[in-house]
């Protein structure tokens, strides 16, 4: 006979789970936010909630005027032709336009009257710094992962002139320019004064070095990251390998941090799309193997962007305990897949795992992103215990807090000092 709990025995693991859930904060590992100080690089609003990439690539479904006609309007008039087709013309199904509604909704918006012009009088009236507070009450959330480009040339000067910190926000190292660009990287290191060349020779390296750990330090990064095409490869005598190996291993083994890889994008599958315009593939995980078991003193945190990469990640985990896996991320960020990606790595790896990060390029989509994450965490958590409890082990109050607080960054922050 099959095991089962009774019905009043599963309502209470699932009114339990629900309420841990709610209401332990969460680290968000891996955003595109800033803190406040960065200014324009905050994105926060009504506006920018409808001209986030997702919602672009799904308005040109429905409009026909051609691509550089809709980038030459202002940001306002792109918000009004995406409200209008995703919204008005359109019941707003899909992932990231309930995503706005429930946005609209936590804040205490009301979003039957479709006005956009009274909803963007309620933005108008915050602050970015009150703001940040606000928006992180209400998603739930302790702290947020920064991610920091030093290539950047609006965020750089922010560095240089010397961010004292913000202790809402964290940051972490992005390279993707060094590893996936070397080409055209090189000669701005060697302006910013490394001695680089196009070659690898060991001033090259050590230059490389010099510059990560400058940028390390000046940022107070926790960890570096990088987004991958499918095909990346390692080993290899691929820039990407060299570097890899030769340099950003050894930074990161110097300073006890990992190295975040996010492969499968198609960077500008569609170009007239611009941001919107990547794509995604399925990705050689043997590389991300090979590193793992060519160095077992380096840490890799990963997500993958294809579906059909999950499952061999999960098994890639069961191997290499210096490997973390993190996130659904980006295309996988709909509620059927991390559903799906959930179960399969509580399944596969238990709890060792983050299974959500936001990725949230505008403040308020913490609130959607985590609202819509939790309710399937915590549902499949719920069926998790069921499966226990029909055993006889019952979780407690304490271990379920504990389980939670795993999942929502502690074994991260474990990851991030082991
Ligand atoms: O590479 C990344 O970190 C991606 O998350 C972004 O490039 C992407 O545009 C995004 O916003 C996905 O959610
Ligand atoms: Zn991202």
């Amino acid at each position: 006979m099959k095991p089962s709990v009774t019905p009043a025995q599963a309502r209470r693991i699932a009114d339990d789970v629900s309420r841990v859930v709610a209401r332990t904060p969460v680290t968000d590992i891996h955003t595109h936010l800033y803190a406040p100080v960065f200014r324009d690089l905050l994105l926060w609003g009504l506006d920018e909630l409808l001209v986030y990439h997702y919602l672009v690539a799904e308005a040109f479904r429905y409009l026909d005027m051609p691509y550089e006609e809709f980038w030459a309007l202002p940001k306002s008039r792109q918000a009004e032709l995406i409200w209008d087709a995703l919204f008005i013309q359109n019941s707003p199904v899909s992932e990231a336009c309930r995503g706005v509604l429930t946005t609209l909704q936590h804040l205490g918006l009301d979003v039957k009257k479709r006005d956009l012009g009274a909803l963007r009088k309620w933005f108008a009236q915050w602050k970015p710094d009150d703001y940040v507070t606000r928006c992180m009450e209400v998603a739930g959330l302790g702290s947020i992962f920064m991610t920091n480009s030093p290539f950047d040339d609006l965020e750089r000067p922010v560095w240089e002139r010397g961010f004292k910190g913000d202790n809402r926000f964290q940051t972490a190292l992005r390279i993707d320019p060094l590893l996936v660009a070397w080409k055209d990287t090189a000669p701005k290191l060697a302006a910013w004064g490394y001695q680089v060349r196009p070659d690898f020779s060991a001033k090259t390296i050590s230059e490389v070095r010099r510059f990560l750990a400058a940028w390390t330090r000046r940022m107070g990064a926790r960890y570096v990251m990088v987004s991958l095409p499918p095909d990346f490869e390692y080993p290899g005598r691929g820039d990407f390998a060299q570097l890899v190996e030769k340099a950003v291993l050894p930074h990161c083994r110097e300073f006890g941090q990992p190295l975040a890889l996010m492969p499968g994008v198609r960077r500008q599958a569609n170009p007239q799309l611009r941001l919107a315009g990547d794509g995604v593939g399925l990705s050689n995980l043997v590389s991300l193997q090979n590193l793992c078991a060519a160095h077992p003193g380096n840490k890799f945190a990963c997500t993958a962007l294809a579906r059909e990469n999950q499952h061999e990640l999960c098994v890639l985990a069961r191997k290499f305990r210096n490997l973390h896996i993190f996130g659904c991320w980006w295309f996988t960020n709909v509620p059927s897949l991390i559903e799906e990606i959930t179960r399969l790595r509580l399944e596969l790896i238990g709890l060792s795992v983050t299974p959500q990060h936001s990725d949230a390029r505008v403040l308020d989509q913490i609130i959607y992103k985590w609202q819509h994450s939790k309710q399937v965490i915590a549902r499949v958590l719920t069926d998790k215990y069921c499966d226990l409890a029909a055993t006889g082990w019952e979780v407690t109050p304490q271990e379920l807090q504990r389980d939670v607080q795993n999942l929502f960054g502690g074994a991260f922050e474990k990851f991030l000092r082991g």
